[in-house]
């Protein structure tokens, strides 16, 4: 598990270079938008059961057969492993922003999540339909201007983003 620091230093130590002035500009702003970042994960933290929950529900709206006899989803046990994935894959996407990397989330999520549900014949399109809910969900959040200093925050919500989109891909 790296962060945005530790993964440019293992990246400059493999070339044996030292961090270069583009490195060195790219960590500034890392720096310099720290509390954007702090404040990003503070809020998706303190809405993570709202924003499984609704996205949750819009999933099962649009594909009703995962919560019908036999679906995938059917069953409250089913529907508790079902919930609490998308929470697991939520908390990871948060350790993947405040690290400003995405290797933890790689390394203890993604890795291999594709064939732990082929192996269960759970539909990972449907997963990765959940995570994109997620995803629209925490970055309206994230992105709210209200109550908050006003900054330009689009290139971390793009980053933030990022990370939903590499979580759905790896399952869908
Ligand atoms: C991944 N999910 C399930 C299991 C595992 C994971 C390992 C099997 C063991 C268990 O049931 O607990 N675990 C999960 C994860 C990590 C981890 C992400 C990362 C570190 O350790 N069913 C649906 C929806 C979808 C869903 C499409 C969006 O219809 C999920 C939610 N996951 C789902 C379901 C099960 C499951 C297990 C229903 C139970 C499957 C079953 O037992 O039939």
């Amino acid at each position: 598990m790296l962060d945005v620091f530790a993964k440019t230093v293992s990246q400059a130590d493999s070339r044996g270079e030292f961090l270069s002035s583009e490195q060195l500009d790219a960590l500034s702003n890392v720096v310099k938008d720290g509390s954007k970042r702090l404040d990003t994960v503070n809020r998706i933290t303190s809405n993570a059961s709202t924003i499984v929950t609704n996205a949750a529900r819009s999933l099962f709206e649009e594909q009703p057969q995962l919560i019908a006899a036999g679906g995938n989803a059917y069953t409250n046990r089913r529907m508790a492993a079902c919930l609490r994935d998308m929470e697991i894959i939520l908390r990871y996407v948060t350790y993947a922003i405040i690290a400003g990397d995405a290797s933890v989330l790689d390394d203890r999520c993604l890795n291999g999540l594709r064939e732990t549900y082929q192996a269960l014949g759970t539909p990972g399109s449907s997963v990765a339909v959940g995570v994109q809910k997620m995803k629209e969900a925490a970055v309206k959040i994230a992105n709210d201007p209200n109550g908050i200093t006003k900054g330009d925050c689009s290139q971390l919500m793009s980053e933030v983003a990022s990370y939903f989109d590499r979580a759905a891909s790896a399952v869908g």
